[in-house]
């Protein structure tokens, strides 16, 4: 069966992808990569999410959310450069300045107009993506082939309304709902939750040995978006992004919760743990 062909990446495995940099990089090696989202209420996913591109060693980080956030986010990630567009009708390309070599949408997005807008925008945009949260809830509202290469991060409810199925659908055979959304979307799939599935078409699904329950928690999968985001940035192929950042997601949500325990941690617990965890050599 898929479950028993499925090759298992351990934390060892993060060495397969991140290797150690060469001694003459500079950051326009390690992507520029534009994160879209945080809508009124929202706020810190699209920052987590930031962070985590950070962390997860993305070169330039850009943030587009709305004009509320700029201040709170420039003063917990200096790092990143963050914009705003007051209202849906400046254009993703003015802020962008059309240098992005991915752009992951979908933290704290919203389904009103605004993110309505960026949402579509992105979509047109051609650059790579990374899609999550409300840019999948979006999609689910009018399904299409994406293009090859873009990633798709859904938990279980996501996954449901991408596929029009229950959650216990989803839950009843994971495998099969991961190659159903390859096969619908045309998109490398990333299955969150417990065992979480990496599934492209024409690969051998992976499937992650590592993570735990303390990481259900708010802002977790923001994280997650930001990490795939700084992986293709710094130029793996989509399948081996998705699955290196997956990977070094759980590894840092094992490492967190052996200090401190499960029951209580934050996904900011987690940021330093995608550093030291995305440098195997240290
Ligand atoms: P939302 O309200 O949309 O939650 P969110 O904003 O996306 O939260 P966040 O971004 O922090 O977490 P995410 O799940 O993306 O959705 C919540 C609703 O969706 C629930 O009420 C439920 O209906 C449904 N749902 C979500 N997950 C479900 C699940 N596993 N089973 C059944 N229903 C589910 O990202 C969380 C991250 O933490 C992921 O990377 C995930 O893999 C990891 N993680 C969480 N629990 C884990 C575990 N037990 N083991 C290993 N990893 C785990
Ligand atoms: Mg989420």
């Amino acid at each position: 069966n898929v479950e028993s062909a499925a090759e298992r990446l351990v934390p060892a495995d993060l060495a397969r992808w991140l290797r150690p940099r060469r001694r003459d990089s500079h950051k326009g090696r390690h992507g520029r990569v534009l994160l879209v989202g945080g809508d009124h209420g929202h706020g810190g996913a699209i920052i987590l999410c930031a962070e985590a591109a950070l962390r997860s060693g993305a070169g330039l980080v850009e943030v587009l959310t709305r004009e509320a956030h700029v201040s709170g986010a420039l003063a917990r990630v200096p790092e990143a450069m963050v914009r705003a567009t007051p209202d849906a009708a400046q254009p993703v390309a003015a802020a962008l300045s059309g240098h992005a070599d991915v752009i992951a949408i979908g933290p704290g997005l919203g389904q009103d107009c605004w993110g309505r807008s960026l949402f579509e925008e992105v979509r047109a945009s051609g650059t790579a993506m990374v899609l999550d949260a409300d840019a999948l809830n979006l999609l689910a509202l009018s399904p299409c082939r994406l293009p090859s290469g873009t990633v798709l991060t859904p938990h279980p409810g996501e996954a449901g309304r991408l596929l029009g199925c229950t959650v216990a659908d989803v839950q009843a055979d994971r495998f099969a709902s991961a190659a159903a959304l390859v096969e619908r979307y045309g998109a490398v799939v990333v299955l969150k939750g417990a065992g979480t599935i990496i599934a492209a078409p024409g690969r051998t699904p992976r499937l992650i040995d590592a993570g735990n329950p303390g990481m259900a928690v708010g802002g977790m999968g923001d994280l997650l978006t930001g990490a795939v985001a700084a992986m293709l940035g710094q130029g793996l192929e989509p399948f081996d992004a998705a699955s290196a950042a997956a990977l070094l997601h759980s590894a840092a949500g094992d490492a967190a919760a052996a200090i401190d325990g499960q029951r209580g941690l934050l996904p900011t617990d987690l940021t330093p743990w995608l550093r030291r965890l995305s440098n195997p050599e240290f």
